[in-house]
């Protein structure tokens, strides 16, 4: 039987990390795959996760099952932090999932059940396991172009060109911040416009936000999920805990969905219950479980929120170090999207032949499609980066 098996095609980024590991190379620098890590290159446990862990330790009664939908504090404290007061209650359903990932997958499913005719559009580019679950889920893709590699910023119109294309009861997949893998983001009012189109055309957003409070802050990093959310009749969520809480390895995340009416969110619920059932019965709790106490306690939230804002400090830091050397090394202001982009991302515009010599000749680590993850550098590789890119010519 497994002799009929065919070889699965790696994954790039995690084939990166893997050949990352395997330089011997003393100063190597990764900046491959999308893990925060501070200025010792370390990715720490939040503060708040540690504290509601600790706690959690000695509150805990029992390991039995939650409920297919995972635990209610998790869920209400997540739609909270996303939605604010824009989410219409009575009109959602929400399920804890395996991670950011496991909420994109059950998405999907969920659209396949509803309208297995949907097109699901794709931004290009995107994360990659965006294309590979929708296959993988038997979705029909399409594409729209969003990124100017002259400007490296969003090409909003060959966006919305490419959008005119899209037929009552199609999917838009938007990143809602921090777009990987480009960094480059649409504005509030381009957001708006959007907004506009998707209606008139009947299309539903889905939203995969992985990296609210890596951008703009948690609010500004929402208000665009938010203005959507007040717009459109219907929408689908995914969202993550790995990155904004640290909790990369305990798998936790949500999909939401906002429907036309109560009635249908209640059928939404029931559908997304049993898809949770289908594939894994329970989602994980661990991570969830100190996301939802870490949400509704306000000392939690506040150190939680605290630590956030240096983490995204850091990283903004980061970026106006690397366009100034940047501008020192190449005497121009060609890298001042450096600055511009937001999240953990930016795509340099660099060849594959160029990113293979920052690899072979100085030993520094970007994918393939020059994408690199700024939370990589610190103070002291910032230079040894510019001086590398400009010397690799790009
Ligand atoms: N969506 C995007 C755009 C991502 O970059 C990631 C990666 O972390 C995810 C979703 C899912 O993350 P996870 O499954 O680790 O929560
Ligand atoms: O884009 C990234 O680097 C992160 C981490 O299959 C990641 O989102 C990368 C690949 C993958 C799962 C997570």
């Amino acid at each position: 039987m497994f002799d009929q098996l065919t070889q699965q095609p790696k994954d790039k980024i995690l084939a990166l990390m893997q050949q990352f590991r395997e330089d011997p190379r003393p100063g190597k620098i990764d900046l491959g795959v999308g893990v925060y890590r501070n200025a010792e290159g370390v990715t720490p446990v939040m503060r708040a996760i540690r504290a509601a862990g600790a706690q959690w330790q000695q509150d805990e009664t029992t390991k039995a099952y939650t409920s297919l939908a995972g635990d209610a504090q998790f869920l209400d404290g997540m739609c909270d932090l996303i939605l604010a007061d824009t989410a219409p209650r009575d009109r959602m359903a929400s399920v804890a999932t395996v991670g950011g990932t496991g909420a994109i997958h059950q998405a999907l499913e969920l659209i396949k059940s509803a309208n297995p005719a949907a097109r699901v559009w794709l931004s290009n580019p995107t994360w990659p396991n965006h294309p590979a679950i929708l296959r993988h889920v038997g979705l029909q893709a399409a594409e729209y172009r969003y990124f100017d590699n002259e400007s490296r910023a969003v090409d909003f119109g060959a966006m919305m060109t490419d959008l005119q294309g899209l037929a009552a009861g199609d999917v838009v997949l938007l990143h809602g911040c921090c777009h990987n893998p480009t960094g480059a983001n649409l504005t509030m009012p381009e957001w708006t416009e959007l907004a506009g189109l998707l209606l008139s055309k009947g299309a539903i957003p889905l939203i995969d936000i992985a990296y609210q409070g890596f951008g703009d802050g948690l609010d500004e990093d929402a208000a665009p999920t938010r203005m959507l959310a007040g717009k459109l009749p219907e929408m689908l969520i995914a969202a993550s805990c790995s990155k904004n809480f640290g909790v990369y390895r305990d798998r936790a995340g949500i999909l939401m969905t906002i429907c036309a009416s109560s009635a249908d969110a209640a059928l939404a619920q029931n559908n997304l219950a049993t898809l949770n059932r289908l594939n894994y019965s329970f989602p994980p709790d661990h991570g969830a479980r100190l996301v939802g106490l870490i949400l509704s306690d306000p000392t939690l939230r506040a150190d939680w929120q605290a630590e956030l804002e240096e983490v995204r400090n850091g990283m903004l830091t980061l970026r106006t170090q690397l366009a100034d050397a940047l501008q020192i090394e190449t005497g121009s202001n060609r890298f001042g999207f450096l600055a511009q982009h937001r999240g953990m991302f930016s795509r340099l515009g660099a060849t594959p032949e160029q990113i293979e010599t920052l690899r072979d000749t100085h030993a520094i680590y970007i994918i393939g499609d020059s994408r690199m993850n700024i939370a990589g550098l610190n103070a002291e590789t910032v230079p040894l980066l510019a001086s590398a890119i400009a010397r690799a010519g790009i």
